[in-house]
């Protein structure tokens, strides 16, 4: 076993035509999940007045980037129609919008949501199919020149949990990703618009999720930039026997590791708890190297 962080890589994140510097500090995307039914904060932040200020609150934390979504993707779960989650949506993201310079993303896989976010003043596309549900949110995306999140996942969230099997799911997931760049390039997207998520508890067992986030840095070859989403996640229940509202060591503990492992960016609930953590591991992972081993050290470890 080996604790050696990967040298995490510093890379442009190009959005609506402003490139933002990664990989020195840690990025937190905070989540503000406008439904009923999310499987940790479903039906605190159903009502857009209170979804709009706990994102101003999640910005006041620090978040870099709010993550407005409107519809659950819970293992399991229906999906919701276009027109309901643009109800949810939109007037929060408008809102926040007028309130806040943060960089705002949409959690969505559906063209119209997309669109009509990117037209209330979204920034950023977060598409947990990769664009594999709605091959068109790559080119409107290009057209606005937005950020665009691609994760992957296996199947969709009403089945992705029923028995998933992979021979290599390191080599499957980075494959994949590889795969929709190329599709997201030939779409008409820039490169430095693309942000990678290997998609914790997407179509993914216990032991799939530890395997990812402790390879993270698999995905480094690939040149863009890694975001991580382990908030409160059932694998951390798993663990520790506990349920959503107890689970904020372990979203640490993934959360750190993450870093660790070469992460940009973090996706999580708690900003300020996350954050802080974020900032204390990317201090310790910027200081300077310790002494090269001597003769003796090599000799003794074998
Ligand atoms: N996880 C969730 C939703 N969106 N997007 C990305 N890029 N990466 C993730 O890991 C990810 C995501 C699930 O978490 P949450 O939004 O808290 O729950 P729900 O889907 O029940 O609303």
């Amino acid at each position: 076993m080996s604790l050696r962080a990967t040298e995490r890589t510093e890379t442009v994140f190009r959005v609506r035509g402003t490139d933002h510097r990664l990989g020195r500090r840690t990025w937190i995307m905070g989540i503000v999940n406008v439904t009923p039914d999310s499987f940790y904060d479903g039906g605190r932040f159903a009502d857009p007045g209170r979804a709009v200020e706990h994102g101003l609150s999640l910005a006041s934390e620090g978040a870099d980037i709010l993550d407005v979504g409107g519809e659950s993707s819970r293992p399991g779960s229906d999906p919701v129609p276009a027109e309901e989650e643009r109800r949810r949506v939109v007037p929060v993201i408008a809102e926040l919008r007028r309130r806040t310079a943060t960089l705002i993303s949409v959690d969505t896989t559906k063209l119209e949501v997309a669109e009509a976010a990117l037209d209330a003043g979204a920034d950023i596309v977060n598409d947990i199919s990769a664009s594999g549900l709605d091959p068109r949110v790559l080119v409107l995306a290009a057209r606005h020149g937005a950020g665009f999140v691609m994760m992957h996942m296996k199947g969709t969230p009403k089945t992705m949990q029923d028995a998933p099997r992979y021979d290599d799911a390191v080599a499957e997931i980075r494959a994949f990703l590889a795969g929709k760049i190329a599709a997201a390039l030939a779409s008409g997207l820039a490169v430095e618009s693309i942000v990678l998520d290997p998609g914790i508890g997407f179509g993914k067992c216990l032991e799939d999720n530890l395997v990812l986030l402790n390879h993270l840095d698999a995905l480094a070859s690939l040149d863009r930039p890694v975001l991580v989403g382990v908030s409160r996640k059932a694998f951390i229940g798993r663990l520790l026997d506990a349920a959503p509202d107890d689970r904020l060591e372990g979203t640490i503990a993934a959360a750190v590791l993450g870093v660790v492992r070469g992460a940009h960016i973090l996706r999580v609930h708690d900003v300020q708890a996350v954050g802080r953590a974020a900032r204390v591991a990317d201090a310790i992972l910027a200081a300077p190297p310790g002494p090269a081993p001597t003769e003796g050290d090599v000799r003794r470890a074998g």
